[in-house]
């Protein structure tokens, strides 16, 4: 149990409810990533001692895949010493009987006496809901603690309940002379090994990865997060493929029992308008039932194969976000991250400058640190190794 003192002077309480709201943020930290459609939330209850100390009683965060919520998780672990207490919870706690009862009804019945929030729960099922009822039970609320840190704590699902699609990073790996591979190379290492242990745990944090079928085909990559003790953290990978083009044989579709691939290729042209018995139509035809063929190949192998339209970025975000994908993290090639941004549909990117040349017959990368897309602006940068991290945010 940890304890810490603060001066009982009332205008201490703000100081209080910051503190501890920070801490229920770390918390929520652990799980990011982790919980599928549901955000992961942190929650601390705290009872003052008798001294006039603070007294943490229980503190939790969403469980993997999702549920049990943080708070009940908290009241469990608190038990009778729940009662009278603080709780401190980084999301409006919820009042819909979903997959699980409600929260506040948890909250009264334990008989805390003050519910301090940070965010209010988009959900329209939520949504001021949460609080109304705690405060007809008579529990003292107090909402917007620490608001700021705890909005970009939850910034996916935010987006994905307030904007109906995932918050979409864009990683680009760029060498000085403004290259991101070079034609026909395969896989080019641009960076070194402490950017890519960063990529990685951006990768386990992240709930899908999303590629094109180019970069799947010329690169081979495996997508996954292998820093070690995160290796059961990998994210969904997302293939963008019109075609179908994704080889059996590749990596992606060897490990898709593991780690969930899903292709996003055209819905089937439609047969119509053409006379059935031209040339055109028997060749339609003969290359329906070669992607038909190709198409329960990787299903056999464990691909989900998903149709909507590639070149519609915004419709494909809808359907991501209604399978429940708040967060994606875009890695390749410059044909995708070209149709992202060009689209308006990326909110943060993350450039890697190396050092490295590439030279004759590389492929232009369509951000670079001199040619940043406009809306975006610089929000931090460091050195990892040789390579510069410039992470760059778009403005609300
Ligand atoms: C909380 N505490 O830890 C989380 C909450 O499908 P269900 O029943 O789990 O409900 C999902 C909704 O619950 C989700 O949209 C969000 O409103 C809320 N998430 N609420 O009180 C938590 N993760
Ligand atoms: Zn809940």
């Amino acid at each position: 149990m940890s304890v810490m003192a603060f001066d009982s002077d009332a205008g201490r309480m703000a100081e209080r409810d910051a503190h501890w709201m920070a801490a229920a943020l770390r918390r929520a930290a652990r799980n990011t990533g982790r919980t599928g459609a549901n955000p992961s939330v942190g929650c601390f209850i705290v009872a003052s001692g008798a001294d006039g100390r603070d007294a943490v009683v229980a503190r939790a965060v969403t469980a993997v895949g999702g549920r049990p919520h943080a708070e009940t998780e908290a009241l469990d672990m608190a038990g009778e010493r729940a009662r009278g207490a603080t709780v401190y919870v980084t999301l409006e706690p919820c009042s819909h009987h979903g997959k699980t009862p409600p929260c506040v009804n948890a909250l009264i019945a334990a008989g805390v006496s003050r519910v301090v929030v940070s965010v209010t729960d988009p959900d329209p099922r939520v949504s001021g809901r949460g609080f109304a009822l705690l405060r007809q039970a008579g529990i003292e609320v107090v909402t917007g603690v620490l608001e700021e840190e705890g909005e970009r704590a939850l910034d996916a699902y935010l987006r994905r309940q307030r904007q109906g699609r995932p918050l979409v990073t864009l990683k680009l790996a760029v060498s000085a002379d403004g290259m991101i591979g070079r034609l026909g190379d395969g896989q080019v290492p641009i960076t070194g090994p402490q950017a890519r242990a960063r990529v990685q745990t951006w990768r386990a944090r992240s709930d899908a990865i999303l590629i094109g079928a180019g970069t799947a085909v010329a690169d081979d990559p495996l997508l996954t997060c292998r820093i070690p003790g995160m290796q059961h953290r990998s994210p969904h990978r997302i293939v963008l493929d019109k075609r179908l083009e994704l080889p059996v044989a590749s990596k992606l579709v060897a490990t898709a029992r593991d780690v969930p691939v899903m292709i996003v290729t055209g819905k089937r042209p439609s047969d119509a308008e053409t006379d059935p018995r031209s040339a055109d139509a028997v060749a339609a035809l003969a290359r329906d039932a070669a992607r038909a063929m190709r198409r329960a190949a990787l299903e056999a192998e464990g691909v989900e194969v998903v149709e909507s339209d590639p070149d519609a970025p915004a419709t494909l975000l809808t359907t991501l976000a209604a399978r429940g994908i708040a967060s994606l993290f875009i890695e390749g090639g410059a044909r995708v991250a070209a149709d992202f941004l060009a689209a308006g549909l990326v909110d943060r990117i993350a450039l890697f400058t190396a050092p490295r040349v590439i030279g004759a017959g590389g492929i232009a990368a369509p951000v670079t640190r001199d040619h940043i897309p406009e809306g975006f602006a610089l929000s931090a940068s460091r050195m990892l190794g040789q390579d510069r991290l410039d992470l760059y945010e778009r403005a609300l």
